[in-house]
């Protein structure tokens, strides 16, 4: 019989190769050195620093599944995830500032974009001197985006763009705008746009007073006659399958992510409930704390297993949108439940930014969100095993 790791209940260690495990240990180090030490002011002053972008670049944090002839690290998904864990096990704020630039910005340019467009853009955004943003949601269509106004009426050298994004990350200090438009000139169809920063009618002002993921910027996206050329269009998707390609990777990414988040708030739990006495004893020596950690630990053991088998099936071309849905959505759920655990084990601390806990468990209320709710991820399960749509 084998032995037992408490933090690695199931080896996920043994399940990746030398790669992996190599990038993953650098995308760690990184973590702690540069991210760590200035988490807890920008959340406290909900602030977060564009230079960080420079220096994920140069950790190669941007673009992981991004070919290295545009600048990205040519690593498989299950490498991208990885990095994703490590990056939220700090926070839920660094990972989406980090997926938005790779999995929604990068991605489209290169899945969709011209030759021109994958030049221009790619290297400067995998190098962190160009910073992206994904605008989907709109003020009346977030679950919904079939519903969106933003509109792209043909002129006669390109479009022009009208309509407004809201809650968009990146969005105030972005240099590229991934946008996505309903365009008269393909039947009403949704294609996506590359919008820069400075052009004429586009603005990008900051939403203030988030009380969840306030290490991360986020804004609105306002198009008012915005002029484009013909060379914005991204020429190769139409349809709302290109904004859901995206999110496929990106909702993937988060389902690792999150696992971090909930790590840190089990690990954490796990340590104050030895440290701390009460009763003459450590509170981690009292059956109802050690049910506690036996849940956490079970499901992100259980969790972690289930991303890395999707990730294995993306580097192998067989993931489908619903196995995507299953992990996003499980795994935002439970870290929501393992980070309020933790925040209630810690007692009166628990509700300290210094024990940190509270702080994710109020940037997982976002992730549940964004990306799909839990219950629109819900439906797309629901739909995918009985047939019958239950959106409208
Ligand atoms: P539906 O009829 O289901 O599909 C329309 C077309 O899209 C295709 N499709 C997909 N393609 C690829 N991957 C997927 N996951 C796909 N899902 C759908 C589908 O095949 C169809 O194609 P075609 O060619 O037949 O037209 O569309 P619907 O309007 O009924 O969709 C319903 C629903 C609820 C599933 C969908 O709208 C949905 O997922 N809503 C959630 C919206 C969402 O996730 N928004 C995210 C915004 S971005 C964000 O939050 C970034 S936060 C990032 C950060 O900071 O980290
Ligand atoms: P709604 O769609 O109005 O949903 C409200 C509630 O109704 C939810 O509980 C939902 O589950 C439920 N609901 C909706 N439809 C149904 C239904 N048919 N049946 C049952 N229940 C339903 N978007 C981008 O495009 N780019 C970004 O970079 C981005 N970053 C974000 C960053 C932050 C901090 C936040 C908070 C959001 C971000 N978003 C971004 C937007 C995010 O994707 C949306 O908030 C999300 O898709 C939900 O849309 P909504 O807020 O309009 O809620």
């Amino acid at each position: 019989l084998g032995t037992f790791d408490w933090a690695d209940a199931f080896r996920l260690e043994d399940q990746l190769n030398e790669e992996e495990r190599m990038l993953r240990d650098a995308a760690r180090a990184f973590a702690d050195a540069e991210l760590a030490p200035v988490v807890r002011q920008a959340y406290a002053e909900e602030t977060s620093n564009p230079g960080l972008f420079k220096k994920m670049g140069d950790a190669g944090l941007l673009g992981v599944t991004i070919p290295e002839e545009y600048g990205g690290l040519g690593g498989n998904y299950v490498t991208y995830g990885l990095v994703a864990r490590e990056v939220e096990r700090i926070d839920s704020g660094y990972r989406s500032m980090m997926s938005v630039q790779s999995s929604l910005v990068m991605y489209p340019i290169h899945a969709y974009g011209s030759e021109e467009q994958r030049k221009k853009y790619l290297p400067g955004l995998a190098a962190g001197d160009l910073i992206g943003c994904f605008g989907l949601t709109e003020p009346d269509a977030g679950s919904d985006p079939a519903g969106m106004k933003t509109r792209a009426v043909k002129t006669a050298n390109g479009y022009r763009i009208s309509g407004a994004k809201m809650w968009i990350s990146n969005a105030p200090f972005a240099d590229v705008f991934v946008i996505w438009a309903k365009s008269d000139d393909h039947d009403g169809k949704i294609r996506g746009f590359v919008l820069e920063k400075g052009m004429k009618g586009l603005s990008a002002p900051t939403i203030k007073g988030k009380q969840s993921l306030r290490a991360s910027t986020t804004g609105e996206i306002v198009m008012e006659d915005v002029e484009v050329g013909e060379d914005a269009l991204l020429p190769n998707v139409q349809g709302l399958k290109g904004p859901f390609g995206c999110l496929n990777r990106a909702r993937y990414g988060i389902g690792w992510g999150v696992m971090g988040a909930a790590e840190f708030c089990w690990h954490a739990a796990r340590q104050y409930g030895l440290d701390r006495k009460q009763f003459g004893k450590p509170l981690a020596q009292t059956q109802l704390f050690q049910k506690k950690l036996a849940d956490m630990q079970t499901e992100i053991t259980l969790g972690l297993q289930g991303v890395l088998r999707v990730g294995r099936l993306m580097d192998e071309g067989n993931a489908a949108p619903e196995m995507i849905s299953m992990i996003k959505r499980n795994n935002c759920g439970k870290a929501l439940d393992v980070a309020r655990l933790a925040r209630d084990m810690h007692g009166g601390n628990g509700i300290s930014e210094e024990y940190q806990v509270i702080r994710h468990m109020m940037n997982l209320e976002t992730v549940n969100t964004y990306e799909g709710t839990h219950d629109v991820h819900a439906l797309i399960l629901g739909r995918a095993q009985t047939g019958l749509q239950a959106f409208f």
